[in-house]
């Protein structure tokens, strides 16, 4: 599969574009896969967000990252050669997969305030790919984005309600534009720019998680940048 020239355009425009049921076939499989890696116990880089928020239940069963490292599924899924084309052609250039990533987001948890990813990762042009592997509606903290905030280049960053987000920074949205919550089922795919302002709101639900697998790509010609002052994660007061 490669995407239309339809899609292609709606990227460009917006900062992202959903395709769905890329990975309906496998998404039960991973889930499955994801718990039971994640019952065998701690990974190297476990995160369940700021330790101020104690009782939030991402810390029982925290994020994990880089996976295709040390698990051979996940490398597989990050580079079934329909999704690096499908990269490929949104960066007008070759896919390079430089991070993975699990949440699990069990009933309760807390959300990610909105951001840039280039706010973390300093490196130009980056891609995000986001696999919901269940429904993801806005009652268990579905993908929010900012459509149009990639061209508004990489905005100051402020502290952020750590009561509802997992990470303590947030961007100011740029005037005019609007947060959208993106109903999708699983198997459904998220491709967003590395500056369009994406995030998530908490599982307010009691019975229901919110599993995504994410991957990162940078272009084989990416170059690494130096964020200016209040622009970068690094430059918010830290939360413990
Ligand atoms: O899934 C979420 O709640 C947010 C994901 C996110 O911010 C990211 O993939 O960079």
């Amino acid at each position: 599969m490669t995407l239309s020239p339809e899609q292609i355009d709606h990227y460009r425009e917006k900062g992202c574009v959903v395709v769905p049921r890329f990975f309906a076939a496998e998404a039960r499989q991973m889930i499955d896969h994801y718990m039971q890696r994640r019952a065998e116990g701690p990974k190297p880089g476990d995160s369940g967000g700021t330790t101020d928020q104690p009782g939030d239940p991402n810390h029982q069963v925290p994020r994990m990252i880089n996976m295709h490292n040390w698990d051979e599924p996940t490398q597989e899924w990050a580079t079934r050669p329909d999704l690096v084309t499908a990269v490929d052609q949104l960066l007008g250039d070759q896919a390079v997969l430089i991070q993975t990533m699990l949440y699990f987001k069990p009933p309760g948890a807390r959300g990610q305030a909105l951001h840039q990813d280039q706010q973390y990762i300093t490196i130009d042009p980056l891609i995000g790919v986001w696999v919901s592997l269940e429904k993801s509606d806005r009652s268990v903290g579905q993908m929010v984005v900012v459509p149009g905030s990639h061209q508004h280049g990489l905005l100051e960053v402020e502290a952020a309600d750590t009561a509802v987000s997992f990470t303590n920074a947030q961007s100011l949205i740029p005037e005019g534009l609007e947060e959208v919550g993106l109903d999708m089922e699983a198997g459904d795919v998220l491709f967003f720019a590395g500056k369009t302002i994406h995030g998530s709101y908490a599982n307010t639900t009691a019975d229901r998680w919110r599993r995504t697998f994410i991957c990162h790509y940078v272009s084989a010609h990416a170059e690494k940048f130096t964020p200016p002052q209040g622009r970068h994660v690094s430059h918010v007061k830290a939360t413990p």
